[in-house]
């Protein structure tokens, strides 16, 4: 496979001069083979983090990636770009700050242009107990090694002008700061790992449902597809809200819920704020796009359904919660909203795990949060699958943790009410 011509100045300075006429694809689209050693179900940024770590941790390449639809046009391309590790267990402060430290190099290491932008996100607290909650984070995180801390409200003024310090119902009391959170450009993430692999020789199946999970003698064999059959010797399932399908299929059940979770975007308007902020206790959170438009996320459906679209209550909900904090917003038009589909467990903490179908492994249950956790996932998902077994970052987020009571709390830290 000849590698990829590399994306630099001077490639666009060379393709400025011919028109444009020389760039690659960015992946190919190739047909897919009978066999592979491993299939990821999902073209989703976990499910190509997990095919690339295969093959550049593991040297795995001979990995097929099937997706239903278009790569990256599930949750990954839905979500609202929010990228933080200031969770209050030890496995979720590992696995995020893992996925945190590699989103820092990922432009260059995929020579793609993620758009990561460290510019530090804020979780404000407006009560007296929510203050609480988060002083005990940032301690949590000072154990566990990740850089966060308590600022006051003067410090929260001062990093972001336009909240309405004082409140009309609930004032600003501080914030849980984390100065290396931020956002990164959500189809980019996606893209840069496709073009990876594709490059490494793996193939990339979109427009390609998976139907059906073949099994002999307790292991996987292969799947049937809305393109035909195809064998493999390893498989994983990496669906986000389609993860219950995809279980019934192989012929387990998994302690999942399904739900729309929504968010919205402004026309476009000047400069106004250069960090994240997420206003639990009010309700939403706003970050501002590089092309201007101020992005809002609300909270999840209150019934499971599979719908991607958004819907009015929402709007009017979001928006009233966060015009209390953010007065200036109410002048604005929204352009578009949208719906992705979250996979929900009890305990707000993702699954990595083997199944009870042999050499099949599932990755999902990030809910509201998987964005943020892309690269760490990935890494940690492929390490379960090349060796069999779970490596340090997964070996919490294991499938049996259910049966065990032995979970990993991690509803507050997951900042989205459900
Ligand atoms: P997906 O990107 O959904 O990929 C799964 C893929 O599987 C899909 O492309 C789907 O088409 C495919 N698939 C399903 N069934 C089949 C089948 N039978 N055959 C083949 N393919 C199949 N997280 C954060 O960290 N920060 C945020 O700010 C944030 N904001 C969010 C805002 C919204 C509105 C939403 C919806 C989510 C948000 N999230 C956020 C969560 C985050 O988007 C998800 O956790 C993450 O994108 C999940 O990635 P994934 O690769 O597992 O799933
Ligand atoms: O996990 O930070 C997050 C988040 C923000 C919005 C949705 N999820």
């Amino acid at each position: 496979m000849p590698p990829k011509r590399r994306y630099s100045a001077f490639a666009i300075a060379r393709e400025t001069l011919r028109q444009h006429a020389g760039w690659d694809r960015a992946w190919a689209d190739r047909p897919m083979k009978p066999r592979y050693d491993v299939i990821i179900v999902g073209a989703g940024g976990h499910g190509l983090a997990t095919a690339y770590y295969l093959g550049k941790n593991f040297g795995i390449t001979n990995v097929a990636i099937l997706e239903k639809g278009w790569l990256g046009g599930g949750n990954t391309g839905r979500n609202t770009t929010i990228i933080r590790s200031n969770y209050l267990q030890d496995p979720s402060a590992a696995i995020y700050e893992k996925a945190r430290s590699l989103y820092e190099t990922l432009s260059q290491e995929l020579n793609y242009n993620i758009m990561f932008s460290p510019r530090g996100v804020m979780m404000l607290a407006q009560t007296e107990h929510e203050k609480r909650g988060y002083l005990r984070t940032a301690h949590a995180n000072a154990l566990q090694g990740v850089q966060t801390e308590f600022i006051g409200p003067d410090r929260v003024m001062e990093l972001c002008p336009i909240i309405n310090i004082d409140g009309p119902r609930y004032p600003v009391l501080g914030a849980l700061w984390q100065a290396r959170g931020g956002t990164a450009r959500h189809d980019a993430v996606a893209w840069g790992y496709a073009r990876a692999c594709s490059d490494m020789g793996m193939d990339i199946i979109q427009k390609c449902e998976v139907t059906g999970v073949r099994s002999a003698g307790g292991k996987v064999t292969g799947l049937e597809t809305s393109r035909g059959p195809v064998d493999c010797d390893k498989l994983g399932l990496v669906v986000a809200g389609h993860s219950g399908h995809l279980a019934e299929m192989a012929g387990f059940r998994l302690p999942i819920e399904s739900v729309s979770l929504q968010a919205l975007v402004s026309e476009p308007i000047k400069p106004c704020m250069d960090v994240v902020v997420m206003a639990n206790t009010v309700h939403g959170y706003m970050s501002q796009s590089d092309k201007g438009e101020m992005v809002i996320g609300g909270g999840a459906d209150g019934y499971n359904n599979y719908t991607q679209r958004g819907s009015f209550h929402h709007i009017e909900e979001t928006v009233r919660a966060l015009v209390e904090t953010f007065p200036m917003i109410s002048r604005l038009k929204m352009l578009r909203q949208w719906g992705g589909i979250v996979d929900m467990t009890g305990d707000r903490s993702p699954i990595l795990s083997t199944t009870p179908l042999g050499n099949c492994f599932i990755n999902c249950g990030w809910g509201t949060g998987g964005f943020k956790a892309i690269p760490g996932s990935g890494w940690a998902m492929a390490e379960l699958m090349a060796r069999g077994t779970p490596g340090a970052l997964a070996a919490e987020f294991g499938l049996n943790r259910f049966r065990e009571g032995r979970f990993i709390d991690e509803s507050v830290a997951a900042g989205v009410a459900h």
